[in-house]
């Protein structure tokens, strides 16, 4: 229970006291920070894996914790569907290789393949069906009210974008791994899911455990002096 004192009201709406139940000293937060950089600097996007269950309550919570993310207005614009149905699977599988197959014979260009050749990736896309489950992530540009009006959402996205960083940092923290994969157009995905008119598929993520053996490109992160300029 909120002690009442806790609460004050600004322009009609209740605010509630923010209690802060962890902060670190200087030394900690050096420790911290670069302990967790060292740990997600582990991640790699994983294209072969393995077809291992895992929990359904374990999918909940990677799906709460990409929902904690910041958002326009608060709106939490998103929608994450969690794909487990085998034949959904090999359906979104088909669906997805036809348009990758247009896309890597004809939508995209020469230099944007040259581009992909160092990451291995090519129109088939078997994870698809291998994972235990797919996280299709979904913007909604709009809200729909009850007598469906359209309400706009804000910054959507900026943060549906966070939200999927979030899901991908999540999907680490659980031992896991997963790919942006992003076929495209992706309408194919509202159609197989049933989704409403608001919705727009944004990502989509298989989540599993890497397969036995797989290797992944030898290639470099930027170091800090590429990524950032310092003002002080
Ligand atoms: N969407 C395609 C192609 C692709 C594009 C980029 I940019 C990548 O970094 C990787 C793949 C696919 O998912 O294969």
């Amino acid at each position: 229970m909120i002690n009442p004192k806790e609460k004050i009201t600004i322009d009609n709406h209740e605010h509630v006291k923010y209690n802060q139940d962890f902060q670190y000293t200087e030394q900690e937060m050096i420790d911290r920070s670069s302990s967790f950089y060292k740990w997600l600097n582990k991640r790699r996007s994983i294209r072969i894996f393995s077809d291992k269950p895992i929990p359904k309550s374990v999918i909940e919570n990677l799906i709460l914790t990409a929902s904690t993310s910041p958002s326009g207005a608060h709106k939490q614009p998103w929608t994450f569907c969690a794909v487990s149905n085998k034949e959904l699977k090999a359906k979104i599988r088909i669906a997805a290789e036809a348009e990758e197959k247009i896309s890597y014979e004809s939508r995209m260009s020469a230099r944007w393949k040259d581009d992909l050749k160092a990451l291995g990736t090519d129109r088939h896309k078997p994870f698809l069906e291998t994972t235990p489950w797919l996280i299709i992530v979904f913007k909604k540009t709009y809200d729909l009210s009850e007598t469906n009006q359209k309400k706009n959402n804000y910054y959507v996205n900026e943060s549906v974008g966070i939200a999927c960083g979030m899901l991908i940092t999540a999907i680490h923290n659980a031992g896991l791994v997963t790919l942006t994969h992003t076929p495209s157009p992706m309408n194919f995905l509202a159609d197989l899911l049933n989704r409403p008119v608001n919705e727009k598929a944004f990502m989509l993520f298989p989540v599993g455990y890497a397969a036995a053996e797989v290797f992944v490109p030898n290639i470099n992160r930027k170091p800090l002096d590429d990524v950032s300029v310092f003002y002080e």
